[in-house]
């Protein structure tokens, strides 16, 4: 116990949810289908997120888990009554683009879906929990693939922007921070997730890939000029799914190596922060034969329209060499096993200091506020004989994460706040499942969607509370 407070007074604590993962009701109050909606729970999902080509359709013999996930659609009063309950400061959502613009292309927006996120944050604003909104959470609205080929296509700029204005105008007044994707450099390992993209038969992915970054990038610069012109003191962030690269040896080349392999990453940071493409890309897209479509608007938007502040995601690091380095980063994902530190049961490196490591590297990268809006243990919990579930592992897992974002505060960091990913539990996005569950309150439904959506407090949720309430004084 540290006995005195951690975290500042206004330090914004909570927990993060996207809505494809929490919602369900799919297709209730004229929302569409968006990418997630068929993503299929099981074996199929690995697959299908490699080769969508021929899953773009509901199929009968498929399980889709996003259809209903936990039925916060219809259980979003108890839910955030319990965020109330631990004392949140914020709670960090996506708006579920398809109830917005069902196709994505329509002129005019979905009313319905509107009211539905009016609701949510006259809720949340009973409790005096601030909102902080992702704008696309990995859920595309599935026209926009079928009829534009996702984001290759640069009409799904303005479509985007469509989008975003309808926000801005409705929720401006209620909302100060806004993200404009979640985890956008996933787009390099998940093209599908994060891009909309279905490269079955494209040949050269990488120069899809980065084509389909750079409207991205453009979206949100554009965005960006949008929110501040609109909604003034309104603060956009970019997000990245942030996992440094250690180097396994003091070798020269290792180091190298690592260098490298943070770039694939900080290359989003970079031009969203600093307002234009790095040069150490340049020799990447010869090397890859890619040759981007940028116009002269284009530099003049990134330029002028960089984030306010930098948001991440944080779960584990990774350790590479000069033998393992790949080029996009989904290859590159446990190749070199660090000795020093231990594994979820899906084997994801389990690495509190490598947190006080991102942040640091990223304050003195940007140095611009940074904003951890993801971070958490995904396990499997039981239920006791009398009903308690005691998830010391996720206890330890945050307490040490948030004994080394204390340290990261004293060493200069500027930190805006921090909130857990799933809260609740919810569906996994990279498995499908219910069973890697994140939340400090449990939801009685299995991976095939089975039981009674009852909500159980853990042992986590008064935790969570005291740290909260102590800022920090019990870690
Ligand atoms: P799940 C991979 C690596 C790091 C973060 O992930 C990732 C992913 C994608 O799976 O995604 C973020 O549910 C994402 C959330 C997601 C969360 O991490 O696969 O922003 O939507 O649920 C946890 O365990």
């Amino acid at each position: 116990m540290s006995q005195e407070a951690l975290f500042p007074k206004n330090f914004l604590f909570g927990g993060a949810l996207a809505g494809n993962q929490y919602e369900g009701g799919f297709d209730k109050d004229g929302k569409g289908l968006s990418i997630v909606d068929v993503e299929p729970a099981g074996p199929e999902r690995s697959q299908m997120l490699a080769h969508p080509k021929n899953y773009l359709n509901i199929r009968d013999d498929l399980y889709y888990p996003s259809h209903k996930a936990i039925e916060f659609y219809d259980h979003y009063k108890e839910d955030i009554r319990l965020f109330g309950e631990m004392h949140f400061s914020a709670l960090r959502i996506s708006v579920n683009w398809a109830r917005i613009f069902p196709n994505g292309d329509e002129e005019t927006p979905n009313e319905a879906g509107l009211e539905f996120y009016d609701q949510v944050f006259d809720e949340l604003e009973k409790y005096q929990i601030e909102p902080v909104v992702t704008i696309s959470h990995y859920e595309t609205p599935l026209g926009l693939v079928k009829k534009y080929g996702g984001w290759n296509n640069r009409k799904l700029i303005d479509f985007y922007l469509r989008y975003a204005e309808t926000l801005f105008k409705r929720y401006g007044s209620r909302v100060k921070y806004w993200m404009s994707f979640n985890e956008i450099n996933c787009i390099t390992g998940s093209p599908f997730i994060a891009g909309a993209l279905v490269l079955d038969d494209v040949p050269n992915k990488i120069q899809a890939i980065y084509q389909a970054s750079h409207y991205e990038l453009v979206a949100s610069a554009k965005a960006t000029k949008l929110l501040h012109k609109l909604v003034p003191g309104a603060q956009m962030g970019c997000m990245l799914a942030f996992s440094p690269f250690y180097a396994k040896t003091c070798r020269p080349e290792d180091q190298i190596a690592a260098l490298q392999q943070n770039r694939v990453t900080l290359f989003y940071g970079d031009v969203h922060s600093r307002g234009y493409y790095p040069t150490y890309m340049n020799r990447f897209f010869k090397e890859n034969n890619v040759e981007l479509e940028i116009t002269d608007e284009d530099r003049k938007v990134l330029k002028e329209n960089t984030v306010d502040y930098i948001s991440f995601s944080y779960y584990m690091s990774h350790t590479t060499d000069a033998d393992h380095k790949s080029k996009l980063a989904s290859e590159a994902f446990e190749p070199v096993k660090n000795p020093y530190i231990e594994e979820s049961d899906w084997g994801w490196p389990i690495d509190p200091v490598g947190l006080r490591y991102s942040l640091n590297l990223l304050y003195e990268r940007y140095q611009k506020p940074l904003f951890i809006v993801e971070n958490g243990l995904g396990a499997r919990d039981d239920i006791e004989s009398d009903g308690s579930i005691n998830d010391d592992y996720r206890i330890n897992y945050l307490n040490d994460h948030l004994v080394q974002v204390a340290e990261a505060i004293k060493d200069g960091v500027d930190l805006i706040g921090y909130t857990t990913w799933g809260p609740i539990d919810v569906v996994s996005a990279g498995t499908g499942e219910m069973e890697k569950r994140y939340g400090f309150i449990y939801v009685d439904r299995d991976n095939k969607g089975n039981g009674t959506l009852e909500r159980r407090k853990k042992k986590s949720f008064d935790w969570y509370r005291d740290v909260i309430d102590s800022k920090g004084a019990v870690l």
